[in-house]
């Protein structure tokens, strides 16, 4: 598969601070077929059906031969030792671990799990601005949005913390898979080097899941393991690849969350006053930074089980789909002013943990995080501003955010009494 001249532009790390006007092109065309890459769908009301039709497969294994070839992402399709994650495959296999995995996370089996977090989320987060003081500036991502979620994860999983600088390593590797200007580079090498991160951090975690196994904690994997629903266990592969997919989207896109709030509350000095003011505006401002400036940019790869007829263009079986969830959560036939930053907008069906069977598992937990992180950055900063603008960004396109965000700012107001 060749990838064509949008494909090359949105990759293209000069367009990465502002995607956007780019976006704005490829509606025109709601469904683009890029020079015989990949097609690309850019509008909301497209986007959406495509997310809700059962005739769109997410398992890399129904590409055509010629779409799937330059995907490193195949790799996990092909991998012998490990299954795909829910993440990567159809109903029915898809319902069943998805289902599994839900249990010990969310309603209706353990419906507090995420709200009775809220305490210990504070906590962390205080700890972590707290360490600000003394200091005039701060790297927001390394500092900050990157620790938060990577403690949360661990914790509630039950991954050492200590182990972070390993499987950090290790998810660094596999999300090159995920970037369309990697995967051209040198695609049989990329693929290699992604295999072996996927089998090491399996190893990593088919260890753990064998520790919890002789002594259960209280931690998400030990549920895993020993809770019996409806649905029965997973095998220990599967929950070899569910631990795999958890660990690395627990920690590798809230950070971006994060980071692309706080870049966007400094450039909305007004909205960052009314949450200083008022913590409540979090949530709905959460919603928005999702719809404005999401961290999941584009699902790549997923593909039609038959022919798709969609925008007067027929997509044939097999061929690669690109869902551009940014662009279309910036259409004007379904948000007014859509490049406006309003966090008291109504109506906010974002696009930005996707829609469909395969919504963000996640979601609760990153809007927890998210709320409560710039809830407190805005409200114990004293004058914080953007001292990079715009800040360098990480390279990859698909998870889009800086990969620094220096901040200046007076002092740090004392935390909260527990
Ligand atoms: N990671 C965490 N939540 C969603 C993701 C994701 C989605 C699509 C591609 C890559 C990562």
């Amino acid at each position: 598969m060749t990838y064509g001249t949008y494909l090359r532009k949105i990759t293209d790390p000069a367009n990465r601070a502002d995607p956007y006007p780019l976006y704005a092109e490829l509606r025109k065309t709601p469904v683009l077929r890029d020079e015989g890459g990949p097609y690309l769908v850019s509008t909301y009301w497209e986007i959406h059906g495509l997310l809700h039709d059962p005739r769109l497969s997410s398992d890399p294994r129904n590409l055509d031969p010629d779409a799937a070839a330059a995907l490193a992402v195949t790799e996990e399709a092909d991998d012998p030792t490990l299954p795909p994650s829910f993440l990567r495959l159809d109903p029915p296999e898809h319902d069943r671990l998805r289902r599994i995995a839900t249990y010990p996370f969310g309603p209706p089996h353990t419906p507090r799990r995420i709200h009775d977090m809220r305490g210990e989320l504070a906590r962390i987060v205080t700890d972590l601005i707290d360490d600000f003081e003394g200091r005039d500036r701060v790297d927001l991502v390394d500092d900050f949005a990157y620790p938060f979620p990577v403690t949360v994860i661990c914790r509630l999983l039950g991954v050492p913390r200590a182990d972070e600088p390993l499987f950090h390593a290790w998810a660094d590797t596999m999300l090159t898979s995920l970037d369309p200007a990697a995967a051209e580079a040198d695609v049989a090498q990329r693929r290699r080097a992604v295999r072996q991160a996927r089998v090491e951090l399996g190893m990593y975690l088919s260890e753990l899941i064998e520790d919890r196994r002789r002594a259960p904690a209280e931690d998400m994997l030990s549920s895993l393991i020993h809770g019996d629903g409806p649905d029965g266990r997973m095998s220990h592969a599967e929950l070899v690849s569910t631990a795999v997919l958890l660990l690395i989207a627990g920690h590798e896109t809230t950070v971006n969350l994060i980071a692309n709030g706080m870049l966007t509350l400094l450039r909305h000095q007004d909205v960052l006053k009314r949450l200083h003011d008022d913590s409540r505006l979090a949530v709905p401002l959460v919603e928005e930074v999702l719809r404005y400036e999401p961290p999941v940019q584009l699902l790549p790869h997923r593909t039609p089980l038959t022919d798709i007829d969609i925008a007067g263009v027929t997509i044939p079986k097999g061929a690669a789909i690109w869902l551009v969830l940014a662009s279309g959560n910036r259409d004007p036939k379904r948000f007014p002013d859509p490049d406006r930053f309003d966090p008291d907008r109504k109506d906010n069906q974002h696009l930005g943990f996707g829609s469909g069977i395969h919504i963000c598992y996640g979601a609760p937990l990153a809007r927890l995080e998210g709320q409560i992180a710039l809830a407190e950055l805005a409200r114990r900063l004293e004058n914080p501003r953007l001292l990079e603008d715009p800040p360098p960004y990480r390279h990859n396109a698909v998870l889009r955010g800086p990969r620094h965000l220096p901040v200046g700012f007076d002092g740090v107001r004392p935390a909260r009494e527990p």
